[in-house]
């Protein structure tokens, strides 16, 4: 695994360097879930998976930006699901963005996922390995350090509630307007990546996306986006759930590019999920 991770790491240098210095604009055609790609998006899933096509153990490659996997080596351990340029619709307001990897054996599934970690270029490039425990880099001249073990405290301050409020649930609107009439903090970029990020570094709060009136499965994607945060909350010591208050990790896929409701958070947070969800247990 360990090559992998040196992989994600040299990914995330070439990523960073074409945010910097590539131009910002739109491809002809959309990706499998409808969406515009800009030319970056394409450029950074290239660089990833250029990268990580070398190495031997890769036997399978899933991008958010590829209607189909890849096979790479049919003796290779392990399948990586990743989002090469998260939140890239931020760019040319200059806010921050991420990829994301999910690096799991067998299978997409959710018990199939086996580490994870994430990037985020912002003001400073931080990359965040999960495997036994989480553990949180910087990049400095050209090199990642170790900075800190993330754990999650039982309570946080934040709310970084997803999705379009129109099209909210009453009870999840009930739920986030509990969560503010109790004096959390509104912290929301629309970059998953950074708003989750966010919630980590300081040590719990909520992160949601939820299913909507128009979008009941959400819009973030499990393979992609979701198991590899949930494994990153869990073994924060934090908590990660759909709708039904199921664990993300249990969760199955019929299709890479599918999506699910889901909620990061730790103790105190989840509790109120469950609680106006109607969850029991
Ligand atoms: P992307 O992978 O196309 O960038 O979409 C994922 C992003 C997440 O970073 C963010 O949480 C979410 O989309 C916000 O979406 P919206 O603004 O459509 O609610
Ligand atoms: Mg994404």
């Amino acid at each position: 695994m360990h090559e992998i991770f040196e992989a994600i790491k040299r990914g995330a240098k070439r990523v960073h360097e074409a945010i910097n210095f590539e131009e910002l604009g739109y491809c002809e055609g959309e990706n499998c879930s409808g969406e515009k790609q800009l030319k970056l998006d394409v450029k950074s899933d290239e660089v990833i998976e250029e990268e990580l096509s070398k190495i031997n153990s890769v036997k399978i490659l899933a991008s958010e930006e590829k209607t189909e996997p890849l096979l790479i080596n049919e003796n290779g351990k392990y399948l990586i699901g990743y989002d090469p340029l998260d939140g890239s619709s931020l760019i040319d307001v200059n806010l921050s963005v991420g990829s994301i990897f999910g690096i799991y054996e067998n299978g997409f599934n959710g018990k199939d996922l086996v580490a994870s970690a994430y990037i985020v270029y912002g003001p400073r490039v931080e990359l965040v390995i999960a495997t036994v425990k989480v553990e949180r880099f910087i990049l400095r001249d050209g090199e990642f350090h170790f900075m800190e073990e993330i754990r999650l405290a039982n309570k946080g301050k934040i709310n970084a509630p997803g999705g379009t409020q129109k099209e909210w649930y009453d009870y999840h609107k009930s739920m986030i307007d509990s969560l503010f009439k109790e004096g959390y903090r509104l912290r929301y970029s629309g970059g998953m990546v950074p708003d989750l990020h966010q919630v980590l570094v300081k040590g719990g709060g909520l992160f949601s996306y939820p299913g909507t009136k128009d979008k009941p499965n959400g819009k973030l994607r499990k393979v992609f986006e979701v198991l590899p945060f949930a494994n990153i909350f869990e073994k924060a010591g934090g908590f990660a759930i759909n709708e039904k208050g199921e664990r993300l990790l249990n969760l199955k896929i019929d299709n890479v590019h599918d999506t699910t409701p889901c909620f990061f958070g730790s103790k105190y947070e989840i509790d109120r999920v469950k609680e106006y969800y109607d969850i029991k247990g």
